[in-house]
């Protein structure tokens, strides 16, 4: 049996301060085109897909950030890509920054179904970085000012034939994400991710680093979930600050199927048989034989690290 998601892993170039909406929205048709001229089904977009990596710029007052939130997903500025997106009959999800009617900040994602339906929203848990200006990095990082931690979980949803997950950008490094949703059944997570592509801490850690340790936590959490991964950036020089690249699509058995080369707007396609994540979560990874959920009790008990007397 097969059963095929043609999944368009679109990686957006960078995204300057100067630029609009309108001018982004633009590029993700260009690549939406390309996408349903290549068969695809299903369109994944980067985090924060519709402005630069906004987090990066300190404001002493926090609400100076507002203009890079959405407060209606779609909205007008929007509305072209979910009006192409309905034309092509495709599927897509794509980050940004959402404002709430209370007034809550997240950094969000969505997944939309081929009927131009929102079926599903996720909310980033793991938000990396610091509240503060912090001026012993050599780049602000400050997703913990301007965000909440996501407050939806990790859910899978039922959708274009398969069982799809979310998640954004530094919570591919986290096994606890893929495990949620592997103990939902997941088939494909998705995700899209802003990485600078050196470690504001250390600066012996760089590009080709940043990528092995992408590499290594998308292929393990696919591999030990038995589920596809596609992994999506935003790539190149943002007003002098570098992100990498990296734009991949790993199989249910940890490896690499595709990986875009380059830094700019582009796309990979690659046919999905989510048949194939059957064959690992019906052996080695068959939780319900073979999890021993009394040893893990720490897991959800603790953050830290506790260590023996
Ligand atoms: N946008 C991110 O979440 N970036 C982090 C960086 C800060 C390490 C990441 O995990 O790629």
């Amino acid at each position: 049996m097969s059963r095929i998601l043609t999944v368009a892993a679109a990686q957006l170039g960078p995204i300057q301060k100067a630029e609009t909406r309108a001018e982004v929205v633009a590029r993700m048709i260009a690549l939406m085109e390309e996408a349903k001229a290549k068969r695809a089904d299903f369109i994944v977009y980067p985090e924060l897909a519709l402005t630069t990596f906004f987090p990066r710029w300190y404001h002493e007052d926090r609400a100076e950030a507002d203009p890079w939130f959405e407060a209606a997903m779609p909205n007008p500025q929007v509305q072209p890509l979910f009006d192409k997106a309905l034309e092509c009959g495709m599927g897509m999800s794509f980050g940004y920054a959402e404002l709430t009617p209370e007034g809550q900040h997240f950094n969000s994602s969505i997944l939309v179904d081929k009927t131009g339906a929102i079926v599903g929203k996720y909310r980033k848990i793991h938000l990396p970085g610091h509240v503060d200006y912090d001026e012993t990095r050599a780049h602000q990082h400050l997703e913990k000012r301007y965000f909440e931690p996501g407050d939806l979980g990790f859910p899978v949803w039922r959708t274009m034939g398969g069982l799809i997950g979310m998640c954004i950008c530094n919570d591919r490094r986290w096994p606890e994400t893929y495990r949620v949703m592997g103990l939902q059944g997941v088939e494909m997570v998705v995700l899209g991710f802003n990485t600078p592509s050196v470690n504001g801490h250390r600066s012996g850690e760089g590009l080709a680093q940043r990528l092995f340790h992408h590499r290594l936590s998308v292929q393990a959490g696919a591999y030990q979930n038995s589920c596809w991964v596609v992994a999506v950036a935003k790539a190149g020089d943002e007003d002098g600050n570098h992100l990498m690249g990296g734009t991949l699509v790993v199989n249910p058995d940890g490896e690499i199927v595709a990986e875009l080369e380059g830094e700019a707007d582009g796309i990979i396609v690659v046919p999905c048989d989510l048949d194939a994540t059957r064959f690992g979560k019906e052996t080695i990874f068959d939780f319900a034989r073979h999890r021993r959920i009394e040893h893990y009790g720490a897991i959800t008990a603790q953050v830290g690290v506790v260590e023996p007397d």
